[in-house]
């Protein structure tokens, strides 16, 4: 497929077709040197956020023509009917209502005329008094040691968001707990996660919204095996072990007591789920109030999404130079670069957040779409993707958009380490616009046969995200931005951004060949040539091969 291929004829699309042609020649050079106002016009600041959007290849005219196409497509109409609880999640038919878990106003959102704000509360509430006890110790294991080890199971949205959250906010969490996170059904990630933890201090929390995932059902069974093994009675599960879940039958059946089960609702998609109970492991880690301040800075952004103008409207801006990128320079990716160790997981949310939700090929009408949709999402915290990767990005033959984060203040003011930190960021974004010419090179002295060695082409276009500190306020304001330019994208591509059958069909397959790999050998063979020949080679392998366990 053509990546630059548009989305259909509407006259927004081919109005931005031609302006691509005069646009694509002309060098961000240029640009600055044509309007020295240049910075100012294009930055904008809400909830905590600067963004510079000025080394990107655009002009008035290009950002006039993306706001065109946004309400041609009917975003502004398709904005209020996410924030009405209206079922936009077409293919699963349930509202999208993530903005309700983090409205910190209160005002009623309704989903079949009820007002979901009280059990929202409710929740949290419990989950404010689990938190709270945990951290005083107070919530003692069954031998009345108090709980010091938190060990979140869940995989996918049950695990990347809080993942993320707890790493990044570690400045803010309670250092004498340990929070951890298992999500592979590779028996290497539990035993490494509790290998140095006893069981009688430990609180395991089994988080799946559907509380039918494979993976994670596998490693919550073996941690329950694990407790019983040291304490030796049923009753202790109780102690050890809580649910986070939409699914109160299958949490009971696997052992758990629904009142140690904390509730969210089909109306939050899994990869939109950090500020539901799945949030909870997040919460014991940084507290209460600061998890209530993560909130605030979600609801911040989100009311500048829902009513800032679409010309001062930071989602919607992002959104639209994806969109430019994506659809008219034929970019298939997009870097994620925070200058921030904290963030190191930041890219890898974010993939599932961008990917999962416009990695889709139907359209609303159910046809095959003839135009690109969501571009891949990778990406390292600065500066040391700087000595790994960067290079493709400065000088390979392919487009890449890239965002850069970072910080004013550091939590860790070493000497000079952040004034260099962020100097990398700067002359990254820099080297990255404007290159090193020729003449630029030549005038160094370079010999002449190296100089195209030495040439940098620049005209990479770059956003700069920059915000006073990394706080839970800030970190949630951030997370909420992208939450809000993918379903922008998702409006501009005109695809459903809030189902994901591709996982789905994963969870099937699996099933399937798991019978396979253990079934006698005389089955007669169901599987196309190469499966059925790694499953043999596979079986082959592990009854011939010596037990290589060395130590534990
Ligand atoms: C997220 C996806 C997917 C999901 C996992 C775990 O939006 O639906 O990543 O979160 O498959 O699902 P459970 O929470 O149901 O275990």
């Amino acid at each position: 497929m053509n990546r630059t291929l548009l989305r259909n004829r509407q006259p927004e699309w081919k109005a931005l077709e031609t302006h691509h042609r005069s646009i694509a020649p002309l060098h961000l050079r240029t640009l600055f040197a044509e309007d020295p106002r240049r910075a100012d016009r294009f930055s904008v600041e809400a909830a905590g956020w600067f963004l510079d959007y000025s080394k990107n290849r655009i002009t008035e005219q290009t950002l006039d023509l993306l706001f065109q196409l946004a309400r041609a497509c009917n975003f502004e109409a398709a904005r209020e009917a996410m924030f009405n609880g209206d079922r936009i999640n077409v293919t699963e038919n349930r509202p999208v209502l993530h903005v309700a878990l983090r409205n910190r106003s209160n005002r009623p959102i309704l989903v079949d005329g009820q007002d979901v704000m009280p059990e929202i509360n409710r929740v949290l509430d419990q989950m404010t008094d689990c938190a709270r006890r945990i951290r005083a110790g107070a919530w003692l294991g069954y031998t009345g040691k108090p709980i010091r080890n938190i060990v979140n199971i869940g995989i996918g949205g049950s695990d990347l968001g809080p993942v993320m959250v707890t790493e990044a906010l570690k400045p803010f969490s309670q250092r004498s707990l340990t929070v951890r996170f298992v999500s592979n059904v590779d028996g290497t990630h539990l035993a490494e996660q509790i290998r140095d933890l006893d069981p009688a201090e430990t609180l395991f929390i089994v988080a799946s919204k559907t509380f039918t995932t494979q993976e994670t059902l596998t490693n919550a069974r073996s941690a329950r095996a694990w407790v019983l093994a040291q304490l030796k009675d049923e009753a202790a599960v109780a102690r050890h072990f809580i649910a986070l879940s939409t699914n109160a039958t299958e949490v009971s059946r696997f052992g758990i007591d629904t009142a140690n089960m904390f509730e969210f609702w089909d109306w939050v998609g899994g990869r939109y789920s950090l500020t539901s109970a799945i949030g909870l492991p997040i919460m014991i880690a940084i507290g209460p109030e600061h998890f209530f301040s993560l909130l605030d800075g979600f609801h911040a952004m989100d009311r500048h999404f829902a009513e800032a103008p679409l010309e001062s409207n930071l989602p919607v801006i992002l959104a639209l130079l994806g969109v430019w990128y994506n659809n008219f320079f034929g970019a298939a990716t997009h870097a994620i670069l925070p200058y921030d160790q904290y963030l190191h997981r930041f890219p890898a949310y974010l993939q599932q957040a961008d990917m999962e939700s416009n990695g889709k090929q139907t359209d609303r009408e159910g046809r095959r779409v003839h135009w690109a949709t969501g571009p891949v999402i990778w990406g390292e915290p600065g500066t040391n993707g700087q000595h790994a990767f960067y290079q493709l990005i400065h000088q390979g033959t392919q487009l890449i958009p890239a965002d850069f984060i970072g910080f004013a203040r550091s939590h860790n003011p070493l000497g000079d380490h952040h004034l260099k930190f962020i100097a990398n960021f700067f002359a990254q974004t820099q080297a990255l616009a404007f290159g090193k010419t020729t003449e630029e090179v030549t005038a160094e002295g370079i010999s002449k046969k190296m100089v195209p060695f030495r040439v940098f082409e620049g005209n990479r276009p770059t956003n700069s995200l920059l915000a006073e500190q990394l706080t839970p306020a800030t970190l949630g304001a951030l997370i909420a931005l992208y939450e809000h330019k993918i379903f922008t994208q998702g409006i501009l591509w005109n695809i459903y951004s809030f189902d994901q059958w591709g996982v789905q069909l994963g969870k099937v397959l699996a099933d399937r060949i798991l019978t396979d790999l253990t079934a006698p050998v005389a089955t007669p063979p169901r599987h196309d040539g190469s499966t059925q020949a790694l499953i043999h080679r596979f079986r082959s392998l592990q009854s011939t091969a010596p037990d290589r366990m060395t130590s534990r």
